[in-house]
């Protein structure tokens, strides 16, 4: 009798994430004026690539947000009841939360992000930096809706989101999260939120074209993960970072610019640059009090209190000649 022996292996399917990307990808690159969606900055190296900005002289967010936590901890944190939920919206490193954790008494802490494992590292080192806290780790998309556990259904919700994150966000996409984190938190819910405020456009430019070249790392590090993940041919000397301040649309746009016409191949499809043509990679939103209560009023929540910190929002200095 004859035999045959086969060995087969498991088919390598991409999994879902690597298909969403790949069709967004080439969806967004393929049309004019192409862009890329914000969110696939953030790969292990990207994450990293914005921890290193978050550190930045010219990079003034996150220790400025840090600060307000720190110097209005205490106001922020009362208005947070006793025994409340507090769910935090991308939780990431939870360097924020703690700032308000050593402030407050809540019943639990619900940290929510699309990183499971990373998630269950942080859950861990807060369980054992504040023994007794109940700490409900969630893994999901922030943005899409989801499931609280029930565990907390009759806690009071307090929802909470620094970072300016929102700022990269659209009007349009930043009223359906908030609409939504309204559904997911419910009725009587409050919310906590930090966001970058309009200030003299030379600190904004600065903050988005540091000296050392690490917010154009950044910038650049999509096209790197394109060509690791989806096969891309993408050569990262013919781009270049570009970050400037769109004034009548309030925000930082960074763009990645294509030094020359060119052509790139991705998963099969030919991709048509020509030179000096930008893919619109982010923006970010810098907001005013009243923009952004007034975004708030028409997602369905009411503004309650604004923390800033004591530095000049704005130098709009009207000058005269002597
Ligand atoms: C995460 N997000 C609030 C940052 C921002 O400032 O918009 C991302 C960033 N992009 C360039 N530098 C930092």
């Amino acid at each position: 009798m004859n035999m045959h022996a086969t060995a087969l292996s498991e088919a390598h399917l991409p999994d879902e994430q690597t298909t969403a990307f790949a069709r967004d990808a080439i969806g967004d690159l393929s049309q004019r004026p192409k862009r890329l969606s914000p969110k696939y900055f953030y790969d292990a190296a990207g994450s990293e690539l914005f921890e290193a900005i978050t550190k930045l002289p010219e990079y003034y967010p996150t220790r400025t947000e840090l600060s307000i936590l720190r110097d209005r901890g205490d106001d922020i944190s009362a208005i947070i009841p006793k025994g409340a939920a507090l769910v935090e919206f991308g939780a990431g490193a939870t360097t924020k939360v703690r700032l308000l954790l050593e402030k407050c008494d809540i019943g639990a802490y619900v940290p929510v992000d699309i990183s499971g494992d990373f998630l269950k590292e942080q859950a861990d080192a807060l369980r054992r930096d504040f023994p007794g806290l109940a700490v409900y780790p969630v893994a999901a998309d922030f943005t899409a809706p989801f499931a609280l556990p029930a565990s907390i259904a009759n806690l009071p919700k307090v929802g909470f989101f620094p970072g300016s994150t929102l700022g990269n966000f659209e009007p349009h996409e930043a009223c359906a999260f908030l609409r939504s984190a309204r559904e997911i938190l419910g009725k009587g819910a409050q919310m906590i939120i930090g966001v970058d405020l309009e200030k003299d456009e030379r600190v904004l430019y600065d903050a988005y074209n540091d000296a050392a070249g690490v917010t154009a790392r950044f910038n650049l590090n999509v096209l790197v993960r394109i060509n690791r993940e989806l096969g891309g041919n993408f050569d990262l000397s013919a781009f270049t970072h570009r970050a400037i301040y769109n004034r009548e649309r309030h925000r930082i746009e960074m763009h990645l610019i294509a030094k020359t016409s060119q052509n790139v191949r991705l998963l099969g499809t030919n991709l048509t640059f020509r030179a000096g043509e930008s893919i619109h990679t982010e923006s970010s939103y810098k907001y005013s009090i009243e923009r952004f209560n007034a975004l708030a009023r028409g997602s369905g929540w009411t503004p309650r209190a604004s923390w800033t910190d004591p530095a000049p929002i704005r130098s709009n200095r009207a000058v005269r000649p002597k």
